[in-house]
């Protein structure tokens, strides 16, 4: 008999509360569980830049909000949710600021604000819009597949956080490599797909036909599914929009619940992932003698110490360069996954993104970006904390003998508890698929004369 995803998510939140090590994981969590029970569900557009994500939004909305471009335009994730009209946007360094409307291109366009030099983490925006009623966040997505590879790491970073996607084609190119990974990547966190072929007024109804059979049989092969929901649309002329609104609130009106808790149950396999990780680090820890832990703990603080040299003279080379300086942190993470990993015998992972790095910055006197002090600022959080996390777990072992047999038998028992959890979360998601598979593909061949 399957357990409820909520009931799996909640267990696992208690079994995150007995360590100070998931904390992460528990505020990811309770952020999951909260997002469930208030029905709050986020629908992204994704896909390549130049589908029309931007225009076919503001074609939902039955507004121009978002800006629109014949070059790649949109550089942050813009979130809409039901409200007053109004924006505000969030800055890497926790800064939010409200803006006029009308200024918000100047944060959001690549133009304005090439390679995100503003620092800007996200813009939220807020429509009376009918469609957004009753908890819809829609995001319009920066596109992947430009030169601005940074845009293309932004939208896989939201697809994390995304319970729905409308994965956004267009009639002018077939679907490449680039967006089969992404569409691959994005399966593995969201729970319901919405396909729309966009720009149908540009070709005629009988090319239309061919190239929405193409695009069905070839979505559904990718997928893995034997039905998807496909619409033909035009966000530009406004056609075929009214419908994919009316599947999307249908959906929503009937089993919100459901696509939340399925894509809930999706990322808590990531988050169980990284929950473990911290976990084995804690346990190899906690078992290991004084002597060892000492000499483990050297190794580490050495490996700190040439990988700080190492980014200090990377980034005299490329103070200005914010792209150059994210890799090097991903390469740090890495690298540092890999000495805890050979270090203390277990399988530890940092989460690599690119979303971490205030890029802000100085600028110096010939007008050029100096992101030195930023860049070596995450440097040293990411080994502080991972720092701060052995110390701790090692003063455990200063109490009695007995007390430390007890912690380990503790923390046994829980990883015994996670794996199981886990285990009962990599079942639901294929029944779940069977059920959807019942539901009938949407498509219906549209007239654009
Ligand atoms: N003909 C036509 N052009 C469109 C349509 N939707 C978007 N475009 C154009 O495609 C380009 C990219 O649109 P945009 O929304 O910025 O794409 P995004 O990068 O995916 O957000 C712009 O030049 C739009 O005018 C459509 O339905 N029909
Ligand atoms: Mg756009």
């Amino acid at each position: 008999m399957l357990r409820p995803i909520i009931e799996i998510t909640k267990e696992m939140r208690e079994v995150f509360s007995h360590y100070e090590l998931t904390k992460k994981e528990l505020k990811r969590t309770e952020e999951l569980i909260d997002k469930i029970e208030n029905q709050k569900i986020t629908i992204s557009v994704i896909g390549q830049f130049k589908r029309g994500k931007s225009m076919l939004v503001n074609s939902i909305l039955g507004d121009k909000i978002l800006p629109i471009g014949i070059v790649p335009v949109t550089a942050v994730v813009t979130t809409i949710e039901y409200g007053e009209k109004a924006a505000t946007v969030r800055f890497d360094n926790g800064i939010i600021k409200e803006i006029p409307f009308e200024d918000m291109a100047e944060y959001i366009n690549e133009q304005s604000n090439t390679d995100n030099h503003l620092g800007v983490r996200q813009v939220a925006v807020y429509s009376p819009s009918d469609f957004l009623q009753g908890g819809i966040t829609l995001v319009d997505t920066p596109g992947v597949g430009s030169v601005h590879q940074k845009n293309t790491d932004e939208a896989y970073a939201f697809v994390k956080e995304s319970d729905a996607v409308i994965f956004m084609l267009s009639v002018d190119s077939p679907i490449n490599q680039i967006e089969v990974e992404f569409l691959k990547n994005a399966k593995e966190f969201a729970s319901k797909f919405y396909f729309v072929v966009n720009k149908i007024d540009t070709i005629d109804n009988d090319d239309l036909n061919d190239y929405m059979a193409y695009c069905t049989d070839l979505i559904k092969r990718l997928m893995d599914v034997d039905n998807i929901q496909i619409f033909a649309v035009s966000a530009k002329k406004n056609i075929g929009v009214e419908e994919l609104k009316a599947a999307v609130r249908h959906d929503c009106e009937t089993t919100v619940r459901e696509i939340i808790e399925q894509s809930a149950g999706l990322k808590m396999k990531d988050i169980g992932a990284s929950a473990l990780s911290q976990i084995m680090l804690y346990r190899t820890t906690l078992q290991m003698t004084g002597k060892q832990f000492e000499f483990t703990f050297d190794e580490l603080s050495k490996t700190f110490d040439d990988l700080r040299k190492e980014a200090e003279d990377y980034c005299e080379h490329f103070r200005s360069n914010p792209k150059m300086l994210e890799a090097k942190l991903n390469d740090i993470k890495n690298k540092l996954s890999y000495e805890v990993s050979r270090l203390f015998r277990i399988d530890y992972y940092y989460d690599i993104s690119s979303v971490d790095f205030y890029r802000g910055g100085k600028v110096d006197e010939e007008g050029r970006r100096d992101l030195r002090e930023d860049f070596m600022k995450a440097v040293n959080d990411i080994f502080s904390e991972l720092e701060n996390t052995i110390k701790s777990v090692f003063m455990f072992k200063e109490e009695n003998t007995f007390t430390v047999t007890q912690r380990i038998y503790d923390v046994n028992k829980l990883t015994r508890r996670l794996i199981r959890l886990r285990t009962e979360l990599e079942r639901t998601p294929k029944e779940q698929a069977a059920i959807d598979a019942n539901r009938k593909p949407e498509f219906k061949p549209v007239n654009c004369d």
